[in-house]
């Protein structure tokens, strides 16, 4: 066996990796901020909360030595993650919720798919079945359990540009139907990921089924991420992903601190 794989060496050649850098970390979270955006729905639904904090102390008589806060925010506001059951056609399937998904699947390889310069030129740009396969010609199949990452560079985005709001509801990229289901039948990712407020394009109610990230996806008993940041500084392939969410009781999803290893030659085979 190589010392590579000898699993007496492997976690030890992993932090020397991690020490000498020749394995980096890239935070692909946005700062948790009452000034992020979150998505909003159409006026008859419930709404997602933004970011709050109050502070309960800060070295002062409320606490002469300590300072801490109180926060409250949805499930979903921030960079976060989507577990099954946030969605109608996963309500049923088991290990479904953030607090019973085994947690290996909260470490594992990324597939970006680098979709920022049509994203530039259409705020409704779309992931189709032909952009999929045109990658994977240049980079090799999408591996069965992987992440796929969107790059949209929507993440430079600020204030309401990320959004983006029209009389129409909002406008942003994101996955046909067609490109879900080949990702998630054929393909057998383990989850999505994006830089916009969500799996789906901004207009994604109006495909069939209405959006259809959310709907193949946890029907699947696959995942989400969304609000993900830096995506233009992974590799195509070779990044390894740790995406744990809180382990809140039949949690429908949570914020995150999403983190990617990544190795300078970008572990392209
Ligand atoms: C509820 C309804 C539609 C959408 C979403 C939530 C999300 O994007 C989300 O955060 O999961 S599109
Ligand atoms: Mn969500």
């Amino acid at each position: 066996m190589s010392k590579a794989t000898d699993p007496a060496t492997l976690l030890k050649g992993l932090a020397q990796s991690l020490s000498s850098g020749a394995i980096r970390v890239i935070d692909l979270t946005h700062t948790l901020d009452p000034d992020f955006p979150v998505i909003v729905l159409p006026p008859e639904f419930g709404q997602c909360a933004r970011f709050r904090m109050e502070e309960v102390s800060a070295y002062d008589h409320r606490g002469p030595a300590w300072k801490w806060n109180n926060f409250t925010c949805s499930e979903h506001t921030g960079t976060h993650f989507d577990a099954p059951v946030h969605w109608v056609s996963g309500r049923d399937l088991p290990d479904n919720c953030v607090d019973t998904i085994p947690v290996d699947k909260f470490v594992g390889p990324a597939c970006v798919i680098d979709c920022s310069d049509g994203a530039s030129k259409d705020d409704d740009f779309e992931l189709t079945p032909e952009i999929i396969t045109a990658w994977e010609a240049e980079h090799g199949q999408i591996p069965e359990d992987a992440w796929v990452l969107m790059r949209t560079d929507w993440s430079k985005r600020r204030g309401d540009a990320y959004l983006n709001m029209r009389e129409d509801g909002p406008h942003s990229p994101g996955p046909t139907p067609e490109a879900v289901r080949l990702l998630v039948e054929e393909r057998g990712i383990r989850g999505f990921g994006t830089e916009t407020v969500g799996t789906d394009a901004g207009q994604g109610m109006h495909y069939t089924p209405p959006y259809p990230a959310h709907y193949i996806l946890h029907g699947a008993g696959r995942y989400g991420l969304q609000c993900l940041n830096n995506l233009d500084r992974l590799p195509a392939t070779g990044a390894l992903i740790c995406a744990a969410p809180l382990k809140i009781k039949q949690g429908t999803g949570s914020p995150l601190r999403v983190l990617a290893l990544v190795t300078d030659d970008g572990g392209e085979p």
